[in-house]
């Protein structure tokens, strides 16, 4: 089974608010469909927020860790990645990929520690039964901070680690994980490796940037790719593609 996280930068114009990035998001779609067409394997689809999540998330001041008790602004939160769910599930539909979508602020929860704890028998179950389950970084119930959000890296995070999945992708704006030279880092087996080149994101992101994605990967036991759009068809082909973390 794989895990793809579709970014959020790469299906959004992440500078404009609430902007899709409709060519990028044919272009994911298609290749989606061409390994679902050919049955490659089961897919589980993650996507992020980009311009439509991280957008109104900062506008409210909620992160990961600062959560809202207040309800107006988790719906605007939560209502926004549903709206670009629905842009996705509609451009897969409309390429007979057999998507649904899981709603993580209906299915999950953090505990005081902010750990997240997701069931994913309704992900495991649509999967058995031929579906492409699509979940969404949202915002998420946390014990004691109201709701803060939960993302996309997180989910896949979870995902991969209960599903026991063989691969994990995410497809990101770069090409990989990029040394001081700008040339593709090949393997990532320590944060300590890489520690020194990972900046902050530019655009605006309440969940951690490259440094976060490359951190969760490490700790978990399949190998992930990081790349880009023009690789996704050869990852989802079984290649090696960008930068391989294990
Ligand atoms: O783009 C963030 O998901 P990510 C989702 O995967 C929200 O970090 C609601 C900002």
């Amino acid at each position: 089974m794989i895990v793809l996280k579709l970014g959020g930068s790469v299906i959004t114009d992440k500078d404009r608010p609430e902007t899709l990035d409709g060519e990028a998001l044919e272009r994911a779609a298609a290749a989606v469909a061409d390994a679902v067409v050919e049955g490659t394997e089961n897919l589980v689809i993650v996507h992020g927020g980009g311009s439509f999540g991280h957008h109104n998330a900062s506008k409210r001041g909620v992160s990961t860790t600062a959560g809202t008790h207040d309800a107006a602004a988790a719906l605007e939160i939560h209502g926004a990645m549903k709206t670009l769910n629905q842009f996705v599930l509609t451009r897969l539909l409309e390429r007979d990929v057999h998507a649904i979508p899981v709603h993580p602020f209906s299915a999950g929860h953090r505990d005081e520690e902010g750990r997240l704890e997701l069931p994913t028998g309704q992900v495991e179950t649509l999967l058995e039964e031929g579906f492409v389950p699509v979940l969404h970084g949202d915002m998420i119930a946390h014990a004691g901070a109201g709701a803060t959000v939960v993302s996309g890296d997180e989910l896949v995070a979870e995902l991969a680690r209960d599903l026991e999945a063989d691969r994990i992708g995410l497809c990101s704006t770069v090409p990989g994980v990029l040394d001081d030279d700008d040339a593709v880092i090949e393997r990532i087996s320590a944060y300590e490796d890489v520690e020194a080149v990972l900046g902050a994101s530019d655009a605006t992101d309440v969940t951690g940037g490259m440094a976060a994605k490359v951190r969760a990967l490490l700790d978990l036991e399949a190998e992930a790719s990081i790349f880009g759009l023009e690789e996704l068809d050869s990852f989802l082909g079984g290649e090696r593609s960008g930068t391989t973390i294990e």
